[in-house]
């Protein structure tokens, strides 16, 4: 894809995304279709974060309109052979794989539905936080589908295989209340509130050594899914190689010598 002035690639109308200093806001712009998750869109979404411009450190996602989103665009499946399904979820596992193992930590909003496609897409940012009016479902039970958006990796890792085989046999819906009681946001905020907070967010995430925020993006992840012995030769040369960088050697004199900022209390 064509890269334009902004330095982002060409995206499809239902895809926006801007530049705001190092942090790059990117939206689902598909109200009309409660941010329902077409091919257009997934493939937009990975020719973007196979490409953000350089001085992007940290991005914020969110949906426009009433929802995050209404999860896989049902109408683009019903038609397709058993071939094109497996074509077709391959597609989307390349496409979040960018999302997830990308070049900036993605900080997602959440509102309103977060459902199917949906959830798995937010479970592809490392950082969330939802609205009040957010709920999490996944309907594939009474669409006669099953998951194809890597969900039964990543989920299990997040609120465990138990609870998404009982949101998919019986249609259970989590609220906000329950979604940041389990883990699937970080942070739950009033209605209206969301986008605000991501930016704080990332902007925050943007100051932070490179290194470190590469490691947490591809080294961390992978640790954990490690045996053991081989997870902890894994995280003693990532954090050589994170401590061994100007940037750290700098940051911690600046802390010695008094220049560096101090935790804050929660
Ligand atoms: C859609 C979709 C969609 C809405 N695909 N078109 N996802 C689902 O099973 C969720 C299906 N959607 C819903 O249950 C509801 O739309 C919502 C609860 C999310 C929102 O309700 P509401 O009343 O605000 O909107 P609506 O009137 O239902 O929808 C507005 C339009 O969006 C309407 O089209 P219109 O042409 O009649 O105006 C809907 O048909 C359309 N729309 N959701 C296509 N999902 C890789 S595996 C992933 C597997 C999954 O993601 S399974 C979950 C699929």
């Amino acid at each position: 894809m064509s890269k334009k002035a902004s330095g982002f690639p060409d995206l499809p109308p239902s895809l926006k995304a801007e530049r705001r200093g190092n942090i790059a806001i990117v939206t689902l712009a598909r109200d009309e279709k409660r941010n329902a998750l077409n091919d257009t869109i997934v493939l937009g979404l990975e020719a973007l974060f196979s490409a953000l411009p350089d001085p992007i450190k940290a991005v914020v996602l969110n949906g426009a309109g009433e929802n995050f989103s209404a999860g896989l665009d049902l109408s683009e499946l019903a038609e397709a052979e058993v071939a094109e399904a497996v074509q077709h979820s391959r597609m989307w596992h390349r496409a979040f794989d960018k999302i997830e193992f990308g070049k900036a930590p993605v900080v997602a909003v959440l509102h309103g539905a977060v459902v199917g496609g949906g959830l798995e897409l937010a479970a592809a940012a490392h950082v969330r936080v939802a609205e009040r009016s957010t709920y999490y479902a996944l309907p594939e039970g009474s669409r006669g589908i099953f998951l194809g958006g890597r969900r039964t990796i990543k989920q299990k890792r997040l609120i465990g295989a138990s609870r998404v085989a009982n949101m998919m046999l019986t249609g259970h819906t989590y609220s906000a209340d329950d979604g940041q009681a389990l883990g699937l946001s970080h942070y739950l905020v009033d209605n209206g509130k969301g986008l605000a907070k991501a930016i704080e967010l990332a902007e925050h995430i943007a100051t932070n050594a490179p290194l470190t925020n590469f490691g947490v993006i591809h080294a961390l992840p992978r640790i954990a899914e490690n045996d053991p012995a081989s997870g902890y030769l894994t995280e003693a040369l990532m954090a050589a190689i994170a401590q061994g960088s100007d940037e750290a050697k700098t940051r911690l004199k600046d802390f010695l010598e008094k220049r560096g900022s101090k935790v804050k209390r929660g």
